[in-house]
């Protein structure tokens, strides 16, 4: 799967294409990305990519040529096009789920104020939010989506992993534990060493479903129907 980013700060993007699990991906060859500078399409000496709002108000709103024409330069018009925004609607793993069938996907990593609506209204197929706050930096958000979406696809993580995570049947996950037995006078709690595997699969959705009720009651309801 490729990912195409258009941003006025590419390193940031760089920076995480070229570390740690992704970096493995894009080595085998199962994620590829291309990392665009908004700021090379600018036509003016300065190189120009934002300007005040029409109507006035606070701060400045990412200039619809310079935007169009990195967009026009990677074939945005016919590929899925994704621009992370505060207004958006809300990035949830069903939609992450989603991107991963794409073959490639575009975003857009814009500045709070926005970016014109015009080329919204041309290019974008979905505005999505990450969350009910605010970020100074569309990197981030971008950087979100790429990684919920990634680790999805064959070949970068364990099929195993996936299966056993948050989310997938519909709550948080079970707590885990590793070596030594006894850290800080805290043990592992004995049916983990038990060896019993039916007992400890009854007790990890027991945890998860505690888990769940402390942090985030409000997906019990749905988790009964999965
Ligand atoms: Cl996608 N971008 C920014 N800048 N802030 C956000 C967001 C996105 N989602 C929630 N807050």
């Amino acid at each position: 799967m490729k990912f195409t980013v258009l941003s006025l700060f590419p390193e940031i993007l760089e920076a995480y294409f070229t570390s740690s699990i992704m970096a493995k991906a894009v080595e085998k060859g199962v994620v590829s990305y291309a990392n665009i500078n908004i700021r090379d399409f600018a036509a003016d000496r300065h190189r120009t990519c934002d300007d005040a709002p029409y109507g006035g108000g606070a701060g400045m709103v990412l200039k619809p040529e310079p935007l169009a024409a990195a967009l026009d330069s990677v074939g945005a018009g016919c590929l899925r096009t994704v621009c992370p925004t505060p207004s958006g609607r809300l990035f949830t793993q069903a939609y992450a789920r989603e991107l991963s069938a794409e073959r490639e996907v575009v975003l857009i990593c814009g500045r709070y104020e926005g970016i014109d609506q015009r080329v919204l209204d041309l290019y974008v197929n979905d505005e999505v939010s990450v969350g009910d706050y605010v970020l100074s930096s569309g990197e981030i958000a971008a950087m979100l989506v790429i990684d919920a979406v990634y680790r999805l696809l064959d070949g970068v993580i364990t099929k195993e992993s996936l299966e056993e995570e948050s989310f997938c049947g519909g709550l948080l996950e079970y707590p885990q534990y590793t070596r030594p037995e006894v850290f800080r006078g805290l043990r592992v709690p004995d049916i983990l060493l038990s060896g019993h595997h039916a007992n400890i699969r009854q007790w990890r959705r027991e945890q998860s479903i505690l888990k769940t009720k402390k942090n985030r009651p409000e997906l019990l309801g749905a988790a009964d129907k999965i």
